[in-house]
């Protein structure tokens, strides 16, 4: 049966079989491109890894003649693993669970239209990148100029992201006019809560790379602003973080607690949780740019402050996901102050590797703090610290998540059984140990003061490092790209094989994982609690963040255009 919240009488049109199969093939199309840049991007973390355990591979003959250099290979890492992969991902995942939450008929031709934008954006991007005429890193910070057709690329992936947060907005709506008094269901709360935040997020990037990068990448201006064009950037770049993290988190909330054997804890704290991220994940940005000159610390303080202040949600979800976990584990007979974590369900690969990327957040968090705090940037910024607390923010609670989301979404949206799930449970752990063991290694040089973004394996810098006796940390990273090889290699043969097998089951005998709740929200906003009543007009708090980040963005971004300066591109590739 559909898992359907929409009562019969709606005059809206609910899915019909020949809609929720063409459904089903685009969420797949979204996953498998998402998993097929990742598997690209993934191949070459471990080079790096190896470039910070103090071994340079990059003078081989084969990388000589794939790579132009260690930073083409980077920006492929980075444009592919953060940009690439997340967005396809996200963008399937959260148009496909609203629309069965809501049970209405999407306008099919739109959603694949979008996808072919999407893909296509992608490919544009892609040809400069391999032909190492944009290495300019995934951040593109000018005065690096890259190739136009890369930004032009990146814009047109952007804007088909921005047209299913449309679509996805558009049907919420048409639900609500439908369906008048009623409490949206949680599942599309958090759905349309991060797109709506995606959105304000956008505005920045989408400036800055059409007005700014875009005309100056084709010699139609005399150059660049760099700092206004890094505040841009930053203005979605903080944000986007967290439209990576978000859809991961509603894995967390609303299905990881049935795979664990019990419920979602709260409703209402879920919606605040998500009204919090909509409202504050944007007016932070200044935490990237501490080191950058004419911004007025005043203002660097105040993001300081906010960022803080967004760090609560996630506390909250903390909160929430064990008290899920551990209300599963004591209904199985678990006991104990930590004793009952045993009796989660440890052989369910996709339980497993959420549950991981969870206790890898923990640590990925709390760096984030560190980071955040205006007395301790100066101490991790640029240096290996960096990446160490981003790869088990979004390339462990992100990426883990979604591939433990895979081990059922692919069954369920294909009727393919999950091929070894025993090589699927192994995957999972050997990309959490590795992930721990890299973010170990990386925090450690960092505080030894060792830059990101560095060959540093080259012969020139290592007498520097050897003199720091940084033998075991460089060990640790040396060793985390061999585990995390091995881990790629025993998720992409689940994930294949699974692909590659044939249909067994009516793809819906594997159910979306949904989870009861503890304290539910109630159907009508009439008997809603006042939390739930104030949660639910997202649009009035997307205004709300709206007038919050130009409250601080607008005193840092005006003098910039007072002061406007044009700076000429450099290719220094
Ligand atoms: Fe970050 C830099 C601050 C979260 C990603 N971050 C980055 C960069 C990336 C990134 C990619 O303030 C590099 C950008 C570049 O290339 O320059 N980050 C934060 C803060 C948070 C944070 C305050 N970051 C993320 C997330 C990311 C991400 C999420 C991706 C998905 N970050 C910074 C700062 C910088 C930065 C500075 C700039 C640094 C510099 O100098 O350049 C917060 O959102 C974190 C809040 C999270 C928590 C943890 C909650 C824990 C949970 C798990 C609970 C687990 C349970 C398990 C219950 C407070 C929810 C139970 C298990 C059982 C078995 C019982
Ligand atoms: C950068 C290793 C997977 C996103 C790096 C760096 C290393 C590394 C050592 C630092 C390079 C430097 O600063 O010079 C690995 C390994 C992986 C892996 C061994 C697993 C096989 C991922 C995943 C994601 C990711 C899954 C995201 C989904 C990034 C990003 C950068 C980076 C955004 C920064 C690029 C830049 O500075 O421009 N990776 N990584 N990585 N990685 Fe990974
Ligand atoms: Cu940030």
């Amino acid at each position: 049966a559909l898992p359907s919240q929409s009562s019969s009488r709606a005059a809206l049109p609910g899915l019909d079989a020949a809609t929720l199969t063409s459904l089903k093939k685009l969420t797949q199309a979204y996953a498998v491109t998402a998993f097929l840049a990742l598997m690209i991007g993934v191949l070459l973390g471990p080079l790096q890894a190896l470039n910070y355990g103090g071994i340079n591979v990059y003078d081989s003959p084969l990388l000589k003649a794939l790579l132009g250099s260690y930073y083409q290979g980077l920006t492929l890492h980075g444009v592919l693993n953060a940009l690439v992969f997340t967005q396809f991902f996200i963008s399937g995942w959260m148009l496909y669970l609203p629309v069965r939450d809501l049970n209405v008929r999407p306008n099919m031709r739109f959603a694949w239209f979008t996808y072919l934008t999407m893909t296509a954006g992608l490919l544009t991007a892609a040809v400069p990148l391999l032909t190492n005429d944009a290495t300019v890193l995934y951040t593109f910070y000018p005065p690096l100029e890259g190739s136009p057709v890369f930004y032009i690329g990146a814009a047109v992936m952007v804007a088909a992201s921005l047209l299913v947060a449309g679509q996805v907005v558009w049907l919420w709506l048409a639900w609500k006019r439908a369906h008048p008094g009623r409490v949206t269901p949680v599942v599309t709360y958090m759905s349309v809560a991060t797109w709506l935040m995606w959105v304000v997020a956008a505005l920045g990037l989408v400036v800055e790379v059409v007005v700014l990068l875009i005309p100056w990448s084709l010699g139609l201006t005399r150059g660049v602003d760099p700092l206004l064009a890094r505040t841009l950037f930053w203005w979605t770049g903080h944000p986007i973080v967290y439209f990576w993290l978000l859809p991961a988190y509603i894995s967390w909330y609303a299905f990881l607690p049935r795979q664990a054997g019990g419920r979602m804890a709260s409703e209402g704290l879920t919606r605040l949780a998500f009204a919090m991220f909509l409202v504050f994940s944007v007016p932070v940005g200044l935490h990237h740019q501490y080191a950058d000159p004419n911004v007025q610390n005043t203002w660097k303080v105040i993001h300081m402050f906010l960022t803080f202040l967004v760090a609560v949600p996630s506390l909250l979800t903390a909160f929430s996901a064990a008290a899920s976990l551990e209300d599963a584990a004591r209904a199985h007979g678990g006991r104990g102050l930590i004793g009952w974590v045993r009796r989660l369900p440890w052989g369910n690969a996709s339980m497993t590797a959420q549950v991981l990327a969870m206790v890898s957040f923990i640590f990925g968090g709390a760096g984030g703090i560190v980071n955040a705090s205006i007395a301790f940037s100066p101490v991790v910024h640029n240096t290996a610290w960096i990446p160490g607390h981003f790869h088990i923010t979004v390339g462990t609670a992100t990426t883990l998540t979604f591939m433990g989301v895979m081990f059922w979404l692919v069954p369920h949206l294909t009727g393919k059984r999950l091929a070894s799930p025993r090589v699927a449970l192994a995957s999972v752990w050997w990309w959490f140990t590795g992930m721990m063991l890299l973010a170990l290694g990386m925090h450690w040089q960092g505080l030894a003061g060792v830059p990101r973004r560095a060959l540093v394996s080259a012969s020139a810098q290592q007498g520097v490092y050897d003199a720091m006796h940084l033998g075991l940390p460089k060990a640790i990273t040396a060793a985390s790209g061999i585990v995390l090889f091995v881990a790629a290699i025993l998720f992409y043969a689940v994930l294949w094989r699974t692909l590659l097998s044939r249909r067994v089951d009516d793809p819906e005998r594997t159910p979306i994982p949904t989870s009861e709740a503890i304290s539910a929200a109630g159907e009508t906003l009439a008997d809603a609690s006042p939390l739930v009543r104030r949660t639910e007009p997202l649009l009035a708090l997307t205004f709300a963040a709206l007038v919050l980040v130009i409250l601080v963005y607008g005193p840092v971004i005006a003098p910039m255009l007072a002061n406007y300066q044009f700076i000429p591109g450099q290719r220094l590739w």
